[in-house]
């Protein structure tokens, strides 16, 4: 019988910091099931892990953005099932060779990662698919890697408006077969938290790819 099917169903509340990563070879062995939050700096990449965790202490968050600059790894109850909290790009007030150094890490990360199972994009559902998260879904849709979209801070906005933004970037969408889902999210007020951890089971527990 396969060991995995007798594992209890995964428990966010049970996530636990593992390691930082500054490079590649520092990364946990490449084994089990990993699910990769990226997005731009300060879209809400460690908040919406909090939430969805329900541990505000998990990932640290900032009101400065670049706080996440290592590759951070955080396990599950499931045997090497992990969740990933990436470097946010974008952020324009670090210096151009920091900014090279951690796109090449997140770079390799996201090429050479066998166990990345999907890709969780956060970004600003007031300010969504910035330049960078449109190569992020184009990456994904190349390299067939499962993509959730978190559209988050929707606490921001009144409901209406927060439709209207999920509507255009659904339409932005549509010709991707990477994009799995497409979830209204706030941090703040747990919005899509529900939704979002499903999601992540399917892919933590679902068969592997390569297997
Ligand atoms: N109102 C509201 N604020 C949020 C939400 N999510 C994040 N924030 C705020 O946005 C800021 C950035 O959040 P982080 O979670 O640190 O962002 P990040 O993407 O991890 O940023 P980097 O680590 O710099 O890449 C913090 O001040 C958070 O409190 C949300 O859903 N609603
Ligand atoms: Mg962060």
């Amino acid at each position: 019988m396969d060991s995995d099917l007798s594992q209890k169903s995964i428990s966010y509340n049970s996530a636990r910091f593992l390691v930082s990563a500054p490079r590649l070879e520092d990364c946990p062995p490449d084994i089990g099931a990993e699910v990769a939050f990226a997005g731009r700096s300060n879209a809400g990449k460690s908040s919406a892990m909090n939430a969805i965790t329900a541990n505000g202490k998990l990932a640290r968050t900032s009101k400065t953005p670049g706080r996440t600059r290592l590759i951070n790894f955080f396990s599950l109850n499931r045997e090497n099932a992990r969740l990933v909290d990436l470097p946010g790009y974008g952020y324009a007030k670090v210096s151009r060779d920091t900014k090279d150094e951690w796109q090449k890490h997140l770079g390799q990360y996201l090429n050479d990662r066998q166990c990345l199972r999907g890709l969780v994009l956060v970004m600003d559902i007031r300010h969504p698919l910035t330049e960078f998260d449109q190569m992020m879904v184009e990456w994904c849709e190349h390299n067939k890697l499962a993509l959730m979209i978190l559209a988050t801070k929707a606490d921001k906005l009144k409901f209406g408006q927060a439709k209207t933004s999920m509507l255009g970037i659904a339409r932005k969408l549509e010709a991707f077969t990477c994009v799995e889902h497409l979830i209204m999210f706030s941090s703040t007020s747990k919005r899509g938290v529900d939704e979002c951890r499903e999601a992540l089971t399917n892919w933590l527990e679902g068969p592997s790819e390569n297997s």
